[in-house]
């Protein structure tokens, strides 16, 4: 006796991309269409593996004001579906809660949502004649500041008791903290799944029962990084449960770090930007390069001007190109061939500056202005100590290029 299905979340469809107005025409379109793209993969997948069902946990949408052109596709998929028997259970976010949400078509019949923001239970049948209980909620505001892990209560003499869960499991970073719930607590409660939303990185808090985060299924920018999509699950009352990631994401995320010691060109440099990208040329990719280390190189890297025209050579027609890797940016962390200790112990202006760097703490005073504004403000954290570290070590890189330039004449 099994059953399997596909565990999917944070779909974002309809996100929009300022930040990458820059990128050529087709490369842009390419983004815009790349969530529907990695759903329409998943949906294939969901056909080919025959899985009994679908399971969307929270953040279908990117926001309550996509257009009728995303709600369309997604109704085209889940038509799809529909056609081989699929059926869908869905539930709704933090980011496309019910109150205020824009309805421009109905869902096929095969979708099931769970429509209210008390836990309740569906109880389906599968093709093969086993009984799958399912429990969710959605947000009905962008904000769930309860445990609702307490809610989900076993019910009912179903085969098989699955879990739906968007939320924060403690210890995760980089989320708002809805509807927190602790693992330990989950683990107790008998079910044999749970399948959480919220959190884009892909992980497994625990393998019995499992309880996973099957991460986002298109990365939208240059932290989330590599393959993305969905998981296909088989729950057996046998053999152990098998948990499998299967990638879908049309564009993927990736980084490049270069290590400018020795290279004495230009020429050299950008051979070795294009070998780089030839590493992800299966998949369309966007590659974020850093540059470390020290050499001849730093100053003119340095140079905002210089580095754009660099970044411009390094996507030299690479627009017509299928697939393409594309570098998206450029941040050098180089210094020049100095000795930091050395210029340190200095007794000029020099030594003077790296000694100042070395005692600077006074953050709050530096970032007032920026935390003052109402318009930055909205946009703005508070900076992590890491950070400030990474601010600071990008002033001294700076003072100390310009610096050394004019002592070195
Ligand atoms: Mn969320």
């Amino acid at each position: 006796m099994s059953i399997s299905f596909i565990h999917s979340a944070d779909l974002h469809l309809g996100r929009g991309f300022a930040g990458l107005r820059e990128l050529p025409e087709n490369i842009y379109k390419r983004v815009v269409e790349s969530a529907d793209r990695s759903l329409e993969r998943l949906v294939s997948i969901a056909i080919e593996q025959d899985v009994d069902f679908v399971l969307f946990v929270g953040d279908v949408f990117d926001s309550n004001d996509v257009s009728l052109r995303t709600h369309y596709r997604f109704r085209k998929q889940m038509e799809r579906l529909k056609r081989h028997c699929i059926h869908v259970f869905l539930c709704y976010g933090n980011h496309d809660p019910i109150a205020g949400k824009n309805h421009f078509f109905q869902w096929p019949d095969n979708v099931t949502v769970f429509n209210n923001e008390t836990v309740s239970v569906e109880a389906y049948t599968t093709k093969k004649g086993h009984v799958v209980n399912i429990y969710g909620f959605s947000y009905a505001k962008k904000a769930i500041e309860m445990d609702k892990s307490e809610e989900f209560i076993k019910t009912g003499s179903g085969d098989f008791h699955i879990a739906m869960l968007h939320g924060h499991a403690d210890g995760q970073t980089g989320h708002d903290p809805y509807a927190p719930f602790s693992v330990r607590k989950l683990k107790e409660k008998g079910f044999d799944y749970w399948a959480l939303g919220h959190i884009h990185k892909r992980q497994t808090l625990a393998d019995e029962p499992p309880i996973v985060y099957p991460g986002n299924i298109q990365g939208m920018h240059r932290k989330e990084l590599g393959e993305k999509g969905c998981v296909l699950a088989t729950l057996s009352k046998v053999d152990p449960p098998s948990i499998t990631f299967v990638p879908t994401a049309d564009i993927v995320w990736r980084e490049e770090q270069i290590d400018i010691t020795g290279v004495q060109t230009f020429d050299d440099l950008l051979e070795n930007i294009k070998q780089r990208k030839e590493r992800h040329r299966k998949k369309n990719t966007f590659v974020h390069v850093r540059f470390v280390g020290s050499g001849v190189l730093n100053e003119r890297l340095q140079s905002f001007e210089e580095r754009d025209d660099l970044l411009w050579a390094a996507n030299d027609e690479e627009d017509a190109r299928d697939p393409f890797v594309w570098i998206v940016g450029m941040s050098v962390h180089t210094t020049g061939g100095w000795n930091r200790e050395a210029l340190r112990n200095r007794s000029d202006i020099v030594g003077e500056l790296i000694q100042a760097i070395d005692r600077y703490d006074d953050f709050d005073e530096a970032f007032e202005p920026l935390f003052k504004n109402r318009h930055a403000r909205s946009f703005v954290q508070a900076f992590s100590e890491k950070e400030k570290q990474a601010l600071l070590e990008n002033a001294e890189r700076l003072l100390l290029t310009q610096i050394m330039k004019e002592y070195e004449k």
